[in-house]
């Protein structure tokens, strides 16, 4: 596994970031034996941070100026507040403000790392507000975009975005604030590879981070190993660790200085991020970060309660279906005229683009789908693979080479049978998902996709997901194929009334 700091593109995706040995240098970390309060790890600056002579290791936390020590001794051996504490503390021989943070390191130590206090600010009236901004937020699409707005105006980063993952880890960028001399990022795709797993495990315990300066130079703890581990210091809740120099490497291809970015944890998975983005560097004093927090949470709450929201609209979606099939019966003796009257109805509840109804040797369809004998073959290709209620791909060209002419509007097919006669089925697609995306600039031009950090840029990155995705459509989520069960389930039973009545009607 490569070690903090020596990976490259061919193992990245396991570089041990939270074993960083060292700091940003905005601040200075200390770690103490909470036994004797001695100091037995330190930031190479910390010293100079303190106004001190070189020398701190081995020195008692009491003997320091400033009154640092009283602040940290009621916490001493006590449950720290959500794993971490905010101290406000006068340290040095000035007696200067300074933020002191608390944790506990996984393998023992009490890490205090020091960050001078920023100036006096108010976040009551504007968290408020943003609060109401997000309650009142009646679609993701409408939350996204006023956690962008809310965000920039809270931080002023020049750019703000809210990236959102699919069920596969590839990101999108969902929502965007920005300067408006910038150029947009909105709608483009990253491959789930540009944050490896490593570091979202690591996002879902830190929940905001910052980059202060991409241009610093990392400062090493001083033992580099932890004498309580004899290992590498576990700096998974550390404010000032060191980030991972290929991703700092990116936004310096991005021409970007410093970032914040805040997780969005929804259902206990990371959702996605509220990434912002500054052109020149800057560092957000804790306050802003505690306040980033807490909307970053709210917003969390947000979209789990509007996701809820969706899926029970679309079980309602489907029950209706299943009322209007009834009484289409009965009005016009025909149930599939309930499905075809209008495409959204068969469409929306499992969010596809094209929909197609194989029975009794007929094809009705709706939006986009491949031609009737494609059709008709596809219905052949499914008897042979009807094991369970659904039979899902997002990749048909792949599985059947003889579709992959149908890629570009059937990549996702998703069927139920809505009888037990072969061939009979209702089926829907989605598109390719690289056909769906939009890329400023000339979209048809080469990228250089190399294994050099310095390629890295979000142009190769979108390059590599259209690589990664090609051939394949969005995936079906498990509320899509819960909702194609009970479609298929409700037209089956309609199709045995419907067949019964007919049989004695004609005897
Ligand atoms: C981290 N990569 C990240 C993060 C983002 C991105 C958002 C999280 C940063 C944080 O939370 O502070 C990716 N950021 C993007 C993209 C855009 C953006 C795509 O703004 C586009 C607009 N990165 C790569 C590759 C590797 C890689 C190929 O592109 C190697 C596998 C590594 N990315 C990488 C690592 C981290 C990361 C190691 C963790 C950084 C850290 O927390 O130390």
């Amino acid at each position: 596994m490569p070690r903090f700091g020596q990976a490259d593109l061919s193992n990245c995706e396991r570089e041990q970031i939270h074993l960083a040995g060292s700091i940003q240098p905005h601040g200075a970390l200390l770690v103490i034996d909470e036994a004797d309060l001695r100091i037995v790890q330190a930031s190479a600056n910390a010293a100079t941070f303190l106004g001190l002579a070189p020398g701190l290791l081995g020195r008692s936390l009491e003997a320091l100026p400033g009154d640092i020590a009283q602040c940290v001794r009621p916490h001493l051996h006590q449950p720290l507040h959500n794993s971490r504490t905010v101290l406000r503390c006068r340290i040095g021989a000035a007696g200067a403000p300074h933020d002191a943070l608390l944790h506990r390191a996984p393998g023992g130590g009490l890490v205090i790392e020091l960050e001078r206090t920023g100036p006096v600010v108010d976040l009551a009236a504007p968290v408020e507000a943003a609060l109401h901004g997000i309650l009142d937020a009646h679609s993701l699409r409408a939350l996204a975009e006023e956690t962008t707005r809310i965000f920039r105006e809270l931080t002023g980063y020049d750019r703000v975005m809210v990236y959102r993952f699919d069920d596969e880890g590839h990101g999108e960028i969902f929502s965007e604030h920005r300067r408006p001399d910038l150029e947009t990022y909105l709608g483009n795709r990253y491959p789930a590879t540009d944050i490896p797993q490593i570091a979202r495990r690591l996002y879902e315990r830190s929940r905001v981070r910052v980059l202060v300066d991409a241009d610093y130079v990392p400062v090493p703890l001083e033992p580099r190993l932890s004498p309580f581990t004899s290992d590498e210091l576990d700096m998974s809740l550390c404010f000032l660790r060191s980030m991972s120099p290929i991703h700092v490497q990116y936004m310096k291809n991005m021409g970007v200085s410093a970032t914040l970015v805040a997780s969005l944890m929804v259902g206990g998975r990371l959702w996605g991020l509220i990434a912002c983005h500054h052109y020149t560097p800057r560092h957000p004093h804790i306050e802003i970060r505690t306040a980033c927090a807490l909307l970053a949470e709210a917003v969390s709450t947000r979209i789990a309660a509007l996701e809820g929201f969706l899926n029970a609209q679309s079980e309602l979606s489907v029950r209706r279906l299943e009322q209007r099939m009834i009484e289409a019966i009965s009005r016009e003796g025909d149930w599939r005229i309930a499905l075809f009257d209008g495409t959204q109805a068969l469409l929306q509840p499992v969010g596809a683009s094209g929909a197609a109804l194989l029975f009794e040797g007929h094809v009705l369809t709706a939006g986009e789908v491949p031609g009737t004998q494609d059709l008709r073959e596809l219905g052949h290709w499914l008897d042979g693979r009807r094991t369970g209620p659904v039979i899902a791909t997002t990749s048909l060209g792949a599985e059947a080479p003889a579709f992959a002419p149908l890629t570009p509007i059937a990549s996702g097919v998703l069927a139920t049978a809505v009888s037990t006669t072969p061939g009979e089925y209702l089926v829907w697609f989605r598109p390719e998902r690289v056909r769906t995306v939009t890329w400023g600039g000339d979209p048809n031009k080469a990228v250089v996709v190399g294994d050099d950090p310095a390629s890295l840029s979000p142009r190769s990155s979108f390059a590599r997901w259209h690589q990664v995705v090609e051939g394949t459509s969005d995936a079906w989520s498990p509320a899509d194929l819960t909702a194609a069960r009970l479609i298929g389930e409700s037209i089956t039973d309609v199709v045995l009334q419907f067949r019964s009545v007919r049989m004695l009607i004609a005897q």
